[in-house]
């Protein structure tokens, strides 16, 4: 089954929008396979963004991702990449429809709650980044009957 690598980031934590964010995916069918919370160290965070190296926007992202404690988990399920990141919407939150979890809560490009894996390569990778295989809980639902 399809995995793809979320985190809520440092402001959708401070913003108390966890419980909202997870209720999303859950109601949506998807499962949680895996969740850490923990402050990333500045490595941990420059391997995850390592494709922005030299951008701009790098070292003040990396300031930020490290800035406090983020949800990092991993999400299982039939479509799980595209569809977590449509339901997470656009980069910028301006640009996000309303109903995605960035066109509803967020506005500034560099605070926008939610990171979301955008290919079943950076998927895994991502995963593998975050993760130990040992950290990964897949199990048995009784509602995949109803989802699936
Ligand atoms: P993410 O990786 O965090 O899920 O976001 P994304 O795919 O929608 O966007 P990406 O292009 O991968 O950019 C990673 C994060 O860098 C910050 N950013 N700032 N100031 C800027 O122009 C700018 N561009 C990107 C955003 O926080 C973005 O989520
Ligand atoms: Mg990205």
């Amino acid at each position: 089954m399809e995995r793809t690598f979320l985190a809520i980031k440092p402001d959708g934590v401070q913003r108390k929008l966890i419980g909202e964010i997870i209720a999303r995916f859950e109601k949506k069918g998807y499962k949680l396979v895996a969740m850490k919370y923990i402050v990333p160290t500045r490595d941990l965070a420059a391997k995850h963004y390592e494709e922005h190296k030299g951008k701009g926007f790098y070292e003040g992202l990396l300031d930020f991702i490290t800035s406090g404690p983020i949800v990092a988990m991993v999400w299982q399920g039939k479509g799980v990449i595209a569809t977590a990141r449509k339901m997470i919407g656009q980069t910028k939150p301006l640009e996000s429809e309303c109903g995605s979890i960035r066109g509803d809560y967020g506005i500034e490009v560099g605070r926008n709650i939610i990171h979301g894996s955008d290919s079943l390569d950076s998927a895994e990778r991502e995963i593998g980044i975050w993760f130990k295989e040992e950290e990964i809980f897949d199990y048995e639902s009784s509602l995949d009957v109803w989802v699936y």
